[in-house]
């Protein structure tokens, strides 16, 4: 059997990837069980990641591994560039004085050499919090237009919250659609 394919879960500190990764494993398992759009369970608490959290997802076609690697070790992510497939990075649209030290984290991710070909999908979290950025001005702040046109790889921009559960079975497909060369 081939080896799992490999999905880095990137993104600063509180973001929200841990919760994210517990939300997606819940919405797999609700659908083995019942078959069937269940509800989401209450908010499970998350602890700020110190290290890395692997977690495997079982799609409808294949295995993936994700690796969310905690915002705290930003300086030491390139580390974990090599051998993976693609990238989740996650921003927090209601933290505005997040914004350029995401944007940075960003470019750094997408100009890494060993990710010039990661399929790449960025999600702009948190959008329940009434105070949230819009679209439109998120995007602009990241300049995220040209980012796209200049980067390597393909790009995808998802809307979710990972509290109500807003755009993750859109998550869930990307995972599924994306392939390995
Ligand atoms: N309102 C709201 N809160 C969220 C959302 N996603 C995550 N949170 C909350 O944000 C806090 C941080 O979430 P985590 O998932 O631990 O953040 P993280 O990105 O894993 O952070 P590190 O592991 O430190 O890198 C928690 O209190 C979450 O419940 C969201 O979509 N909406
Ligand atoms: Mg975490």
């Amino acid at each position: 059997m081939s080896r799992s394919e490999m999905c880095l879960l990137l993104g600063a500190t509180g973001v929200g990837k841990t919760l994210l990764l517990k939300r997606l494993q819940n919405i797999l398992c609700v659908q083995l069980s019942v078959h069937g759009a269940g509800e989401l369970e209450p908010t499970p608490a998350t602890l700020p990641t110190v290290g890395t959290n692997l977690t495997d997802l079982t799609l409808k076609k294949k295995m993936i591994t994700v690796r969310e690697l905690g915002g705290c070790m930003g300086p030491i992510w390139l580390s974990y560039f090599k051998d993976c497939s693609s990238v989740i990075f996650v921003v927090d649209s209601a933290n505005i004085a997040q914004v350029s030290s995401s944007c940075i984290q960003l470019l750094s991710v997408l100009s890494a050499e060993p990710l010039h070909s990661a399929c790449v999908l960025i999600l702009f979290n948190k959008r329940d919090v009434p105070s949230t950025m819009s679209l439109v001005e998120i995007k602009s702040l990241f300049r995220l237009d040209d980012i796209v046109a200049s980067a390597t790889q393909p790009i995808t921009l998802l809307e979710t919250s990972a509290r109500s559960g807003q755009g993750l079975p859109e998550v869930l497909n990307w995972l599924e659609s994306i392939t390995v060369k």
